[in-house]
């Protein structure tokens, strides 16, 4: 029987061996991953052959596009509640990447299949001319798309302003509880559902015009796949529209959002779903192989799931970005009963528990605007100052917060004084890290170790904190943007299919031994104590809001 096992494993390692030798030869061995995040578009491309990271960029929309006025890649309104970004500027900066990918000598006709992630939950609204006529590739991205918008600029996750919509959905669908069991999540103003149904009841002609509703992960792999893209069932779940369960539109929710709804979205799909070969506007515009393959996109944290090698129950993610998230794979579904947070699908097929912090490095960089810091000041005053701070608590509330739900701003102090600069920017981070605690428990993950990504993940004195108050070791890879990472790995894993996730992950995302971090016991115990009491002020201060 044992030797009957070997050769059947022999061969099977034979057969797939040979599979991507020919697959190597036959449409290159690059994989390319984008991710649209918030504040930034970036490009990771891989060499699977020698599992190397051949190519990293980042374009930054304040930065590098200027013309678009926005504050950290967003538009704001006099109202704090409404956050929207330009879908053009994603396009302007998707041509602006492909173009760097050349100059900077990427041989891209070697690549074998593109993938990518966005900030999940945003919606793009296009017109019935969207994708009508293939892209002429003598003109830019932006001006083949001039005049597809029926909505000029996206409602992003960091919009809260849909309240009255999220109560008429969570009626329509029998209550909270029975929300959460149908789509995995409560209602939650940012979602794609509850947005949907504010544009269709604010501008009901310009819905009318509507014939595509896209998030900002299929827009973006419409472009490259030059026909309108499914959906996958990641980022299908942060919508309030998916069963969560069947990953089928849910009828249901369909008809408690909008009127012929249905007809407006495309096709929901697993995320290793091969779309079709890349437009042919980037074979002739930037020299891709026009037999490349174009796979379905998906949402950031999905993306960061197999970008962090979260493909088994054990380790968990920590994403430390413009939104702060932790999350981690889980085989059956199981939801938050309280609604705080959030059950996505994973792109392994799994589930994936995520709870979403908004507060998180646009906080840290209104701090550091406030007090005159740069990064190194701020993680100086991090190390001089002592873990607990001396019972000081801070409720980072700079925007309106996700978990626990804050919709009136306004940062609140306890035992700690405004004027004292180390102490705040040391109570701003353990706030972050005591509030992802407190609100862990209803996810029911096995955390042995925590794997951190993102901007702020960089900070060791931040990690540190995070090891200390959640007990355990916290471990960064070599790869700040998973999310990016995960999207070539998503790439290859669809384009290589069957092919497990453990092969596709060697090597390419195992963290850095300089990076890692384990808890003090001393410590620990602080934060034991000072949980109890930050769980007392954020109570107080909930109860005390009017929000
Ligand atoms: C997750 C969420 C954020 C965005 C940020 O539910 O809203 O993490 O995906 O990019």
């Amino acid at each position: 029987m044992a030797t009957f096992l070997f050769f059947k494993d022999t061969y099977k390692n034979i057969v797939f061996s040979l599979y991507h030798v020919i697959m190597n030869l036959s449409i290159g061995r690059l994989f390319l991953g984008l991710d649209c995040s918030t504040q930034s578009l970036s490009a990771i491309a891989i060499d699977y052959g020698t599992r190397k990271i051949i190519y990293e960029k980042q374009l930054i929309f304040e930065r590098d596009f200027p013309h678009y006025q926005t504050k950290s890649g967003t538009l704001r309104d006099p109202d704090p509640l409404v956050v929207h970004s330009h879908p053009l500027m994603w396009v302007e900066a998707l041509d602006k990447l492909f173009e760097m990918m050349r100059r900077d000598g990427v041989d891209l006709k070697d690549i074998a299949a593109i993938s990518g992630s966005a900030q999940q939950h945003g919606s793009v609204y296009l017109n019935e001319t969207f994708l009508e006529q293939p892209f002429d590739a003598s003109r830019s991205l932006k001006e083949n798309l001039e005049g597809a918008f029926s909505r000029k600029t996206a409602p992003i996750w960091m919009d809260s302003s849909t309240s009255k919509e999220c109560q008429e959905i969570r009626d329509a669908l029998g209550g909270p509880l029975a929300t959460i069991e149908a789509t995995g999540s409560n209602t939650f103003e940012r979602f794609t559902g509850p947005q949907i149904r504010k544009f269709f009841k604010t501008d009901p002609n310009a819905y009318a015009k509507t014939a595509t509703i896209a998030l900002v992960s299929s827009f973006l792999a419409s472009l490259l796949s030059g026909k309108i893209a499914p959906i996958d069932y990641g980022d299908g779940s942060g919508m309030n529209l998916m069963d969560i369960r069947e990953k089928k539109w849910h009828p249901k929710a369909l008809k408690a959002t909008a009127l012929n709804l249905e007809q407006r979205l495309p096709p929901l799909v697993a995320s290793d779903t091969v779309i079709g070969p890349v437009n042919p506007y980037l074979a002739v515009k930037y020299g891709l192989n026009p037999r490349a393959l174009s796979v379905v996109w998906t949402g950031d944290n999905p993306s960061s799931m197999i970008g962090l090698g979260l493909i088994e129950e054990g380790i968990t993610g920590v994403s430390l970005g413009t939104s702060f998230t932790h999350f981690g794979p889980l085989q059956e579904p199981h939801i938050d009963p309280t609604g705080e947070g959030n059950l996505f699908v994973s792109p392994t097929g799994d589930y994936m528990p995520l709870n979403c912090f908004l507060n998180g490095a646009l906080a840290i960089q209104k701090m550091r605007e406030q007090y005159g810091l740069d990064w190194e000041a701020f993680n100086h005053a991090l190390m001089r100052t002592r873990p607990g701070n001396n019972g000081a608590i801070l409720l980072p509330y700079f925007d309106p917060e996700i978990i626990p739900k804050v919709l009136k701003p306004g940062v609140k102090r306890f035992d700690l004084d405004a004027k004292d600069a180390a102490a705040n920017c040391r109570a701003l981070i353990e706030a972050q890290m005591l509030s992802m605690r407190l609100h862990s428990k209803w996810m029911k993950l096995k955390q042995n170790v925590i794997y951190a990504t993102g901007g702020v993940s960089h900070n060791k004195p931040i990690l540190q904190i995070a090891a200390d108050v959640h007990h355990c070791t916290v471990e960064r890879s070599a790869v700040g943007k998973s999310t990016a990472l995960g999207a070539a790995l998503r790439a290859a894993h669809a384009a290589l299919k069957p092919i497990s996730w453990k092969e596709i992950i060697k090597e390419f995302t195992d963290p850095i031994p300089a990076f890692r971090v384990e808890p003090n016991p001393e410590n620990e115990k602080v934060y034991d104590a000072l949980l109890q009491k930050y769980a007392d002020c954020e109570r107080q201060t909930l109860k005390s809001s009017n929000h």
